[in-house]
């Protein structure tokens, strides 16, 4: 068997260490690699005065992990600027706060060079390489540069933005094509995929045949494959006794009052202005029911070096705290806002005592909140979850409640009918969303992904192992 050497931008591998602010990607990649086995490569998180490439390795959980440091110019350019923000807004539809400038250009395309020539050592014949996400696109170009013939994939966690908006970017050709270096690229859903293959075929003359591109002399087989959740793990700690414990203080604590969950990284992504925009709307729109629900916005800071995360958080403390002041009554306060982070099984029973999981991303590459609500639902009388028609999930999770996150009349709407849903109609859909959760899970995706890298035929001069 061939190792599998991963490469993303953070690198977690100890279980129960965690933060959202390493998000999604890090409960995903560390279930791939326990199992798996194999070489997690990335940035440290830490700075050094000067760039020296020197690696440290560490092993946890049956995974090792391999890190560099920074220098802070790499950081500010690289990190904080061209991934968060210039990429991040620009592929989640945001080209009003997407910052183009050449620096952040310039040290973007220095760290993935950087990063090309410290991992590059460390990579046998026979290993395949896995690059992740949009802080490293043009690395598998820059590891060919120096040689590389291994198999390397690639994966996009993140919406693909459509062509006329991605050219906005002024180096937006350079940065696809670096794209064709890879052997497989993955993107959660069919349409992330079909808009990449829109801009190379209008940009580079691309053609698509049976998931295989061909442009500029070369191959690039092409997947749409949605990540999944650890369902086991999320099942087991759902059913342990710190989440019954969560679960039993957070009912008591809504003290008859139907809890209505929102677990979200603080971004702008997530749509929780709107979010808060529709659950007012609730209130205003029901003024007998309105004080029979509560919402419990989780929302850890994330970012927040970078203005435009500070500026969502300061938006959302001012409507919290006028929604609060305008509709609250001695006897209840309509949001409760908490910017924390909490232990998975902890989160595990707050999703599990809540009537209704808002998870309303205005655009999302797939969204594994969604998935972790449903996991965590008792099958005797589960919660209702309203989704996003924007983020990926809803392309598996067909039996949400699907809404239109700009509409605070759709999400109004979703709230009044998600609390009134008869016990077989909530349980007959939640079925059909948890099977759904637990066959494509992340070992599937994970399987699915290497799968179809191992089928690639290995280039010539490439060594080749079972
Ligand atoms: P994220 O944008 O980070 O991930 P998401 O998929 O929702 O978004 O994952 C967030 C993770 O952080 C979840 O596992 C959640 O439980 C955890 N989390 C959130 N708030 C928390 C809190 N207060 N305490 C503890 N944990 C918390 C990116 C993409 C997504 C894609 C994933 C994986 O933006 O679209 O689904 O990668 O590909």
């Amino acid at each position: 068997m061939s190792r599998l050497i991963v490469i993303s931008n953070r690198v977690s591998a100890v279980r129960g260490e965690l933060s959202a602010a390493q998000g999604g990607l890090s409960v995903a990649l560390t279930a791939a690699l326990r199992e798996s086995g194999g070489l997690w490569f990335g940035w440290s998180g830490e700075l050094t005065e000067e760039f020296t490439g020197q690696i440290n390795f560490s092993r946890n959980a049956g995974v090792t992990t391999a890190t560099v440091d920074l220098e802070e110019q790499d950081v500010d350019e690289y990190y904080n600027g061209y991934a968060n923000r210039t990429l991040w807004p620009l592929f989640h539809y945001r080209i009003d706060l997407a910052q183009y400038e050449r620096d952040f250009a310039g040290g973007y395309q220095r760290a993935n060079e950087r990063f090309a020539d410290t991992v590059l050592p460390l990579i046998e014949p026979e290993d395949a390489v896995w690059v992740q996400d949009y802080h490293m696109i043009p690395l598998g170009a820059e590891l060919r540069k120096r040689g590389l013939r291994n198999r390397i994939g690639f994966f996009l966690h993140i919406p693909w933005p459509p062509r006329r908006l991605l050219n906005t970017l002024p180096e937006a050709r350079e940065l696809v094509e670096t794209m064709f270096a890879y052997d497989l690229v993955g993107f959660h859903t069919e349409e992330w995929l079909h808009s990449f293959c829109d801009f190379a075929t209008a940009e580079f003359g691309a053609t698509v045949e049976d998931g295989l591109m061909r442009v500029n002399g070369h191959q690039v087989r092409l997947l749409a494959c949605p990540i999944g959740i650890d369902a086991k793990e999320f099942a087991e700690l759902s059913a342990g006794a710190t989440a019954a414990e969560h679960c039993r203080v957070m009912q008591e604590s809504a003290n008859g009052r139907a809890m209505i969950v929102g677990v979200d990284r603080l971004d702008y992504s997530k749509g929780l202005e709107e979010r808060f925009a529709g659950y007012e709307r609730y209130l205003v729109d029901n003024p007998e029911e309105r004080k029979g629900v509560f919402l419990l916005q989780i929302a850890p800071p994330s970012r927040e070096a970078v203005e435009t995360y500070q500026r969502i958080r300061a938006v959302l403390e001012g409507m919290s705290g006028r929604i609060n002041g305008e509709h609250a009554d001695v006897d209840w306060v309509p949001i409760r806002y908490v910017n924390r982070n909490y232990p998975r099984d902890v989160l595990a029973g707050i999703y599990r005592a809540a009537k209704i999981g808002l998870v309303t991303p205005l655009r999302d590459g797939m969204n594994l909140v969604a998935k972790e609500f449903v996991a965590a639902q008792n099958p005797e009388d589960p919660g209702v979850l309203v989704l996003s028609r924007f983020a990926g999930a809803a392309a598996q999770l067909t039996e949400a409640l699907l809404v239109n996150p700009y509409s605070a009349e759709e999400l109004s709407d979703a709230i009044k009918t998600a609390s009134c849903m008869p016990r077989e109609e909530r349980i007959r859909r939640w079925k059909h969303m948890f099977d759904n959760v637990q066959r494509e899970d992340v070992r599937w995706w994970r399987k699915r992904f290497t799968d179809a890298l191992m089928s690639v035929p290995c280039r010539p001069g490439a060594r080749q192992s079972g």
